[in-house]
Formats: C-alpha cells, sequence, structure tokens
C-alpha cells in the first residue's frame, strides 16, 4: 500500500515532518492505524538497524529514525488508544537499567492504557531499586513490565525480576517482560509471569493475568 511505504521509507530516513504527513495521508487513505505501526514505521526500525548493523549508518542516523517514529507514533496515538483508562488496574514499566531504547516501552505503556490500565511510566535505564520503590509507594499496582533491547542489558533484566521476586510485595504484582532480544525461555528462566513479542499482544495478556489475580 502506497501510503505505508511512504511512512516505511520516512521514517528510514530520518524525516521527522515528513513522517507526521505520510502518517495523516496514510490515514485519510483508509489504511489501517494498526498496519501503519507494524508494516510501516517498526519495520522501518528493523530496516533502520540492519543498516546500523551493516556499518551503513550510524547512530545519529538511528537517533534521526527514532525521533521520526515517535512523531508518527503521536499522530497515530488517538487512533491506537480508546479504552477508559484506570478500570483495569495500575501498572509501572520502564527500561532496565543500562538502557536507553523506549519506543518499544512507549508503546506497551500506550496499549496498556489503551486497555483500561493506568500506567506509571518510569522512563529508561531503571534501577532495579527504582522498580521496587514505585510499587513500594504505589500497593495498588498489579502488573510491572520491563522492557529491554540490548543483549547487554539482558543481565539487569535478569537481575530486576530476581530482586522483584525476593520482595515481600511478590505476591500482589504480575511480571512482564519483552523486547527484541527477551525470549520466552529467558522469561520463564529468570522467574517472569510472562512475555510477549509485541506491544498489543501484552496489553491482552496483561488484562488476563491481571484478572486470574483476582486483583
Ligand atoms: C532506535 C534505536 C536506537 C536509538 C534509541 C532511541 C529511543 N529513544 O529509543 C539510539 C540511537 C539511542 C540507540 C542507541 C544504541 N543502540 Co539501538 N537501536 C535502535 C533500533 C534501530 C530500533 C529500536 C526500536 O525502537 N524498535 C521499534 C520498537 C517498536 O520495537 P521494540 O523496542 O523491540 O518493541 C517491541 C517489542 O519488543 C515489544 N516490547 C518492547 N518492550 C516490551 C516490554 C514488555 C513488558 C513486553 C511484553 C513487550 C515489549 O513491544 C514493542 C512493540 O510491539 C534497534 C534495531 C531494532 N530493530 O530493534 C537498534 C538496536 C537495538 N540498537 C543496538 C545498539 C548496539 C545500540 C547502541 C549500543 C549503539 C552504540 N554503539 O552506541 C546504543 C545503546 C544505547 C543504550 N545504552 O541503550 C543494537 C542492539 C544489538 C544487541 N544485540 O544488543 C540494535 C538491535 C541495532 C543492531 N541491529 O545492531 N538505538
Amino acid at each position: 500500500m502506497a501510503g505505508i511505504d511512504e511512512v516505511y521509507e520516512m521514517v528510514v530516513r530520518g524525516k521527522t515532518k515528513a513522517v507526521e504527513l505520510a502518517v495523516q495521508d496514510a490515514l485519510a487513505a483508509g489504511c489501517a492505524p494498526s498496519e501503519i505501526l507494524n508494516a510501516g514505521m517498526i519495520r522501518a526500525m528493523d530496516k533502520v538497524g540492519a543498516q546500523f548493523k551493516e556499518g551503513v549508518i550510524f547512530v545519529p542516523e538511528m537517533l534521526m529514525s527514532a525521533r521520526a517514529m515517535k512523531k508518527g507514533v503521536e499522530v497515530l496515538r488517538p487512533y491506537l488508544v480508546t479504552g477508559a483508562v484506570g478500570t483495569a488496574g495500575k501498572a509501572v514499566i520502564g527500561t532496565v537499567a543500562g538502557d536507553l531504547h523506549d519506543i518499544g516501552k512507549n508503546l506497551v505503556a500506550m496499549m496498556l492504557e489503551s486497555a483500561g490500565f493506568e500506567v506509571i511510566d518510569l522512563g529508561v535505564d531503571v534501577s532495579r531499586e527504582k522498580f521496587a520503590r514505585a510499587i513500594e509507594k504505589n500497593p495498588d499496582i498489579s502488573l510491572v513490565c520491563c522492557s529491554a533491547l540490548l543483549t547487554t542489558t539482558l543481565q539487569a533484566l535478569r537481575d530486576t525480576v530476581a530482586y522483584l521476586n525476593r520482595a515481600s510485595f511478590r505476591r500482589n504484582i504480575k511480571i512482564m517482560v519483552g523486547g527484541a532480544p527477551v525470549t520466552q525461555a529467558l522469561a520463564d528462566e529468570i522467574g517472569a509471569d510472562a512475555y510477549t513479542e509485541d506491544a498489543a499482544e501484552c496489553a491482552r495478556r496483561a488484562v488476563e493475568l491481571v484478572k486470574g489475580q483476582g486483583l
């Protein structure tokens, strides 16, 4: 679909203003918001990642594409977020220590809000202690989501989940983990309650998990 290809191209090239227009055009042409996100923007970030790996582009270009995608998501947000905020429970989310990637984490936060969660977003580079403090301050939190995008920060993910698993509040919360290098096998190994590959599935699973907990 032409509209989505344009979104893809402009994100790859890091053209913030053009992405904004391309997303508006794609919506006006009747493209589904989820398609614009997945086949347009997320596919573009995969291309950008591959180009970085090949040494064709460097960190500044990756950053420009990230900014462009964020702009595109801003335009899409009203079409993706629909739910009544706060009715599914309270969640806390963050990207683990040492990791600055936040696009996927922000999408997860957005989808959780759409599914009715009130979301406390701790941002990026979040220490295990900071996650724990947020839960202690908000005893009504029923869901903790940890994102990790680097193979080098999978250890921080492991440490964070281990730390939360030892805490007295553990039985009141469900822990979800995700991010490109995370797998179901890793999630099982480190003692998280659930892993999903993408943000939309995360929100669906989160609702089930928290309901199952009877909170
Ligand atoms: C954009 C980007 C950056 C930007 C980030 C800007 C930002 N604000 O986020 C910048 C330029 C800062 C950056 C820096 C670096 N990056 Co970078 N980056 C990327 C890139 C191109 C895209 C990431 C992205 O946003 N993807 C799109 C989102 C939507 O996908 P996602 O995050 O995976 O999220 C989805 C799912 O994983 C899931 N999900 C995410 N979180 C969670 C959480 C839960 C609980 C659940 C259930 C699901 C879930 O849902 C999301 C949506 O459906 C990737 C390549 C790639 N394809 O991933 C490389 C990549 C991740 N980066 C890489 C590297 C090496 C780096 C640097 C080390 C480079 C350097 N030499 O400095 C630094 C590290 C900085 C740091 N300390 O974090 C490597 C990692 C390699 C590895 N195996 O570890 C990658 C894979 C590129 C590559 N192919 O080499 N990067």
